[in-house]
């Protein structure tokens, strides 16, 4: 229920690594918040499942709910919308696996590109154009193969992946709703952001896991593919603090949030190793390049081929002059160094547990 100036905000994709975070710094800023969530045959709402205890503690139920919708599906998203009248929504719901996009891009497309048309139209049906303030996630894989250096609003985009190119459709047809309908759409072309919640396979997240597995006897070691490759990696609760302040101005607008800093996979390894005591020896080359422990001579690091893209994103590097700006957005409040710290410590805690439940 609605009281006078409690807002409420409508975020697709809550089950996933930015919309739990974002669910947890609307809901501390005083919102109602309402979430989308697909039907699964198993349990996917680990990532908020603190906040349903929460509720349960403080017996509110009026402040969080989930509905059932997809992006795929028209009428869910306009009987959820009609429900629940937002004040704001954050559309991150995707499938957003670039190197799977490869494999479904089909559904990728469909998820993606006309899954942000669907509830732009949603919108519009209802006629809440003029009431509502959209945050709509696009990525900085628009810019895939890079035209300058570092990357800005204003540089041309080179999709590399079906993932990418219905990222761009996605921007576009926001802009092209805000332009012709003066519609409160901003886009926010977000870099990578990484946390202890990061999905298992997006590669910082698999190599924090391997290491915790490695160091807990339940692995050998962690098979990558390109680690030539550079990103700019941020903290997600940073960046989704960012979100939030987009549909906090006035006006709506396309802003990078980056840290503007790259580092190579390489160098993710290295000091992620070096957080859990380990300094690699690297031999060999390409496919054949191998790290081992230097203590110990124990190989930890090969490559497969298997995780090479058809094309790949060589290098990310991100400029947020505009945010700093426009949105007094902090993008190193969590360093590089302190977020692999954060991740790392936090999966080695996670192997550990994971071995002492099968030796019990
Ligand atoms: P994520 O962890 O993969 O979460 C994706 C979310 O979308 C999940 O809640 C997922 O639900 C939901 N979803 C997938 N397909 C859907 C469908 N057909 N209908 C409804 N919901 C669907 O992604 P994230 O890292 O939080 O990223 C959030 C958004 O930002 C995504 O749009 C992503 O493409 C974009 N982005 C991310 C980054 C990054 O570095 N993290 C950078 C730039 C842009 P399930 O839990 O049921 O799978
Ligand atoms: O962690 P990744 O899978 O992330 P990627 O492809 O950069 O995409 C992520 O960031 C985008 C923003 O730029 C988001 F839009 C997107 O939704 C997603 O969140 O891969 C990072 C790099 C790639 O170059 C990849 O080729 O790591 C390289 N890599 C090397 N070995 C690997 C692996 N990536 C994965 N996932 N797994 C590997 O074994």
């Amino acid at each position: 229920m609605k009281t006078n100036n409690q807002k409420i905000a409508f975020i697709t994709g809550i089950t996933g690594q930015d919309g739990s975070y974002l669910a947890e710094q609307l809901l501390n800023k005083g919102y109602t918040v309402h979430g989308m969530i697909r039907r699964s045959s198993s349990f996917n709402t680990g990532r908020i499942e603190h906040l349903y205890i929460d509720k349960l503690r403080q017996h509110q139920s009026t402040n969080f709910k989930l509905h059932y919708g997809d992006l795929t599906d028209f009428t869910s998203i306009f009987f959820i919308l009609n429900e629940i009248q937002p004040d704001e929504i954050y559309h991150l719901g995707a499938q957003s696996h670039v190197q799977v996009s490869f494999e479904i891009p089909e559904y990728t497309a469909d998820s993606i590109a006309l899954g942000t048309l669907r509830l732009l139209e949603a919108v519009r049906a209802l006629k809440m154009e003029k009431t509502i303030k959209i945050y709509n996630a696009v990525t900085s894989e628009l810019y895939g193969k890079v035209q300058e250096v570092p990357q800005t609003e204003t540089t041309p985009f080179y999709p590399r992946s079906p993932y990418g190119v219905a990222k761009l459709y996605a921007y576009w047809i926001a802009k092209n709703f805000r332009e012709s309908y003066g519609m409160h759409i901003s886009n926010g072309i977000l870099f990578n952001h990484e946390s202890e919640r990061r999905g298992e396979t997006f590669v910082t997240r698999k190599i924090t896991i391997g290491i915790g597995d490695i160091l807990a006897g339940l692995s050998d070691k962690i098979s990558l593919g390109n680690i030539d490759a550079e990103r700019d990696w941020g903290y997600a609760p940073d960046f989704t603090e960012g979100m939030y302040q987009m549909l906090q101005l006035d006006y709506a607008d396309d802003f990078v949030l980056a840290t503007g800093e790259k580092h190579s996979v390489r160098e993710f390894c290295i000091k992620a190793f070096a957080v859990a005591g380990i300094t690699l020896r690297w031999e060999g080359k390409g496919v054949d390049e191998k790290a081992y422990d230097t203590k110990t001579n124990k190989l930890l690091i090969d490559i497969n081929p298997k995780y090479f893209r058809p094309a790949e994103v060589e290098q990310l590097l991100g400029d947020p002059s505009k945010a700093i700006k426009a949105l007094n957005w902090n993008p190193t409040q969590t360093p590089f160094d302190e977020l692999v710290r954060r991740m790392v410590e936090n999966d080695i805690k996670i192997s550990q547990q994971k071995a002492d439940a099968l030796r019990n």
